[in-house]
């Protein structure tokens, strides 16, 4: 239902079958929360996060759209997440499955003034969804909507931030071996070592061609975090740590230990849209017990 949140901001919960819930405020088309059916907050947003426009929420779910991070024309990855969304009343039909009943449709136009700093028509569709099993669900559509004929291109991220015990208990699992670009280093390309990836210090990592399937285990919790994404090739791994914490105002000195971001990205291919294509992107997280977990 629609709700209002922190500072009257409004902001629409979803109560899934068996008490998992979620919440997106229409500011940034953000999502905020996520709770397992025992009320847990999955999710990581910081006790100091600004609530107040242009400032994007810290934490939750930021979208990053159309850039992510700072190498381009934008500002820091894109608009998407400072802008006012709408509850899109006709969407086209989402192909869903009946037991999606928790979900809200969102949709993102440009105004006149957007299109002084991104000169392109689109609409930018975001579902929320809770699945039966309280898994989390985002689906964006990006249509082009360009009556001048052009194409336009885009980087893209769902900037996910988890809700982690102690990030030097955090293992994930499924970037082993492969190619990333280190943010710490000009960009500079990589290849990741063998084994599952621990932390002991600031990480800012653009892994490339990536599994769907990437698995963030909290030993402490004995829980396992599944992200599996589609259309999204690139998985960016971020964690603050002490130093940058401290630098940031809408953060707290020592949150860095309890959260990690990792999220589903198209940055090093950006995504090219001629008029009328539609480009999906899609994000699933669950959070199942790890016990189950080990090797799947
Ligand atoms: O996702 C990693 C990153 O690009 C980092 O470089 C850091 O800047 C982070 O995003 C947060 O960016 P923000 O603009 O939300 O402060």
């Amino acid at each position: 239902e629609l709700a209002k949140g922190v500072n009257g901001l409004d902001k629409v919960v979803l109560r899934g079958a068996r008490g998992s819930s979620a919440e997106v405020y229409l500011y940034g088309g953000h999502v905020t929360s996520w709770k397992n059916d025992h009320g847990e907050e999955l999710l990581f947003v910081s006790s100091k996060a600004i609530f107040k426009p242009p400032k994007a929420i810290r934490g939750g779910i930021p979208i990053c759209f159309p850039q992510f991070g700072s190498h381009g024309t934008l500002e820091q990855h894109g608009f998407a997440r400072n802008k006012l969304w709408s509850i899109d009343t006709d969407p086209p039909p989402f192909p869903t499955n009946s037991s999606n009943k928790a979900f809200v449709d969102l949709i993102l136009k440009p105004s006149e003034e957007d299109a002084k700093i991104w000169p392109h028509s689109y609409e930018f569709r975001l579902r929320v969804a809770l699945g039966p099993g309280g898994d989390l669900m985002l689906t964006s559509r990006i249509r082009n909507t360009n009556s001048d004929g052009k194409a336009f291109s885009y980087t893209f991220a769902y900037h996910t931030y988890f809700s982690v015990s102690d990030i030097s208990e955090v293992r994930v699992e499924g970037l082993e071996t492969l190619d990333y670009l280190d943010n710490l280093q000009e960009q500079e390309r990589f290849t990741e070592q063998g084994d599952a990836i621990t932390f002991e210090s600031e990480v800012d990592k653009i892994y490339l061609s990536t599994p769907s399937k990437i698995a963030i285990i909290d030993h402490e919790k004995k829980r396992t975090f599944v992200l599996r994404k589609d259309g999204l090739p690139d998985a960016v791994v971020w964690n603050p740590w002490d130093k940058k914490a401290k630098a940031m105002a809408d953060f707290g000195d020592d949150e860095y230990k309890h959260m990690l971001c990792i999220e589903a990205a198209a940055v090093e291919k950006p995504i090219t849209l001629k008029p009328g294509e539609e480009w999906k992107g899609r994000l699933e997280l669950s959070a199942v017990p790890s016990s189950y977990c080990s090797g799947q």
